[in-house]
């Protein structure tokens, strides 16, 4: 078959002093850190639906990247297979071995589900076809339930029963792709699960519902041996104005409300997180804590702006502290997923590997310093001393909740003058922050 991005090479690591626009400069996929090497900490992915199917259209204008691949034109399944074959030279020619997809980027969506359908099994087939014999595979599927129509009231929150009943039967299907394509998740991203105004709107309601539409899901999936992670991606708002996964905590606290809680874990996305207001690495940790760190999709907010703007990570200070995150939880069942965009005037081709090479450089970076912070111990050691009241006999007591406010409030008496804790030294730690980062 013809070479699509021609002129372009595989991708070599050439080092920090290289000079090579198609070369890594961080991302050496063999160097082992703390044990495994990047490309075991790193399992990057491609987004279908970023990289292979948007072309840079906004509501000021038309599309500015041409992404037909060589196919007659866009909207048939010459165009998807064609899509097949870019994506999969792309991810080799980046070392990627992961792709994710919602059912309508791989192919174009009939008014008759059924023929989608049909197509989704043919394209599946023909993706199975072209990665025989290598490593890539799917990290995670999911159904597009934002786009049609038909969900401009929600899917799992809409208030009309077929409408529901079309978003069961997108989830089932694409429950089913995945599982054919060797997926380890399933998404959920609520794209138009919220509210515009609680004039119109019953909100427990529509929860309840969300909640049975990812029971189901759950049932069937495991029905059909899928045994990887189901996830939900928390976004505050955009396209909605209120969003019911509005962030990890939220989503966290509706999973165990409705016993999800065992099946399901968090995809966090860096833009979704800043949108809340929020760093990303808050939403790493929150989920963390609560055993429940899954996945994440690898982009980055401008500051500038106050939208959802997926741009490329290029903030080394940002992946390391994401990376802190991730090893602290042990790695990641899911992986990386580049769900970030070229910048409209970036339309060829070459932009799209400069894109990717910047997210894994990135990320490869943000790995090496966060190994180094972990090994450098200093700004754990000085935690671990901020807290260390608490290791004393009456510390322990109320970490166990062995304690009474009556005992509490008689050692208080006993204290009798202000207690003072130790200082946060927080220009201090970000001074060592800086220091590993810089060096
Ligand atoms: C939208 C977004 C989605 C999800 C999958 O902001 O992030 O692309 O990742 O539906
Ligand atoms: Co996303």
């Amino acid at each position: 078959m013809a070479e699509i991005f021609s002129g372009i090479p595989v991708i070599p690591y050439e080092g920090p002093d290289s000079k090579n626009a198609f070369a890594f400069k961080y991302y050496d996929a063999d160097r082992v850190i703390m044990g495994k090497t990047m490309a075991e900490h790193l399992p990057f992915a491609m987004a279908w639906w970023h990289n292979l199917c948007a072309t840079g259209v906004d509501m000021f204008g038309a599309g500015s990247a041409d992404k037909r691949f060589g196919a007659e034109s866009y909207g048939t399944m010459e165009h998807a297979k064609a899509k097949v074959d870019a994506g999969i030279e792309f991810m080799k020619k980046l070392g990627i071995r992961y792709y994710c997809f919602h059912d309508v980027d791989l192919v174009p969506e009939d008014a008759d589900i059924n023929v989608t359908n049909a197509r989704l099994d043919e394209i599946s087939d023909y993706i199975l076809e072209k990665t025989k014999g290598t490593d890539i595979k799917c990290l995670w599927g999911t159904a597009n339930m934002f786009g049609n129509p038909r969900f401009m009231n929600g899917a799992g929150s809409t208030n009309d029963v077929d409408v529901y009943c079309f978003a069961a039967a997108q989830i089932k299907k694409a429950i089913e792709i995945t599982v054919k394509l060797g997926g380890r998740g399933y998404v959920f991203w609520g794209g138009r699960e919220g509210y515009e105004t609680l004039l119109n709107t019953k909100m427990k309601f529509e929860q309840e519902n969300i909640a049975s539409l990812m029971r189901m899901a759950r049932d069937y999936g495991r029905s059909i041996g899928f045994d990887g992670t189901f996830l939900i991606e928390p976004k505050p708002k955009e396209p909605m104005k209120h969003q019911y996964d509005f962030d990890a905590a939220t989503a966290i606290a509706f999973l165990k409300e409705y016993g999800l809680d065992k099946d399901f874990m968090m995809n966090i996305e860096a833009n979704h997180a800043t949108l809340a207001g929020h760093t990303f690495q808050h939403e790493l940790r929150v989920s963390r804590e609560n055993g429940m760190l899954g996945s994440i999709d690898a982009n980055q907010g401008d500051i500038m702006l106050g939208w959802d703007t997926d741009c490329f990570p290029s903030n080394v200070y940002e992946t390391t502290l994401a990376m802190y995150e991730v090893l602290k939880n042990g790695g990641l069942p899911g992986g990386f997923n580049f769900d970030s965009k070229n910048r409209r005037p970036s339309n060829t081709y070459e932009d799209m590997f400069h894109a990717f090479i910047l997210g894994m450089d990135s990320f490869a970076y943000g790995l090496i310093k966060a190994a180094e912070l972990i090994e450098d111990g200093r700004i754990e050691a000085f935690i671990e001393k901020k807290y260390a009241s608490f290791e004393t006999e009456l510390g322990q007591k109320i970490r166990k909740g062995e304690t009474t406010l009556e005992e509490l409030a008689a050692r208080a008496a006993e204290l009798k003058g202000v207690a003072i804790p130790m200082s946060g030294s927080q220009e201090y730690l970000e001074g060592i922050f800086n220091n590993i980062m810089l060096h």
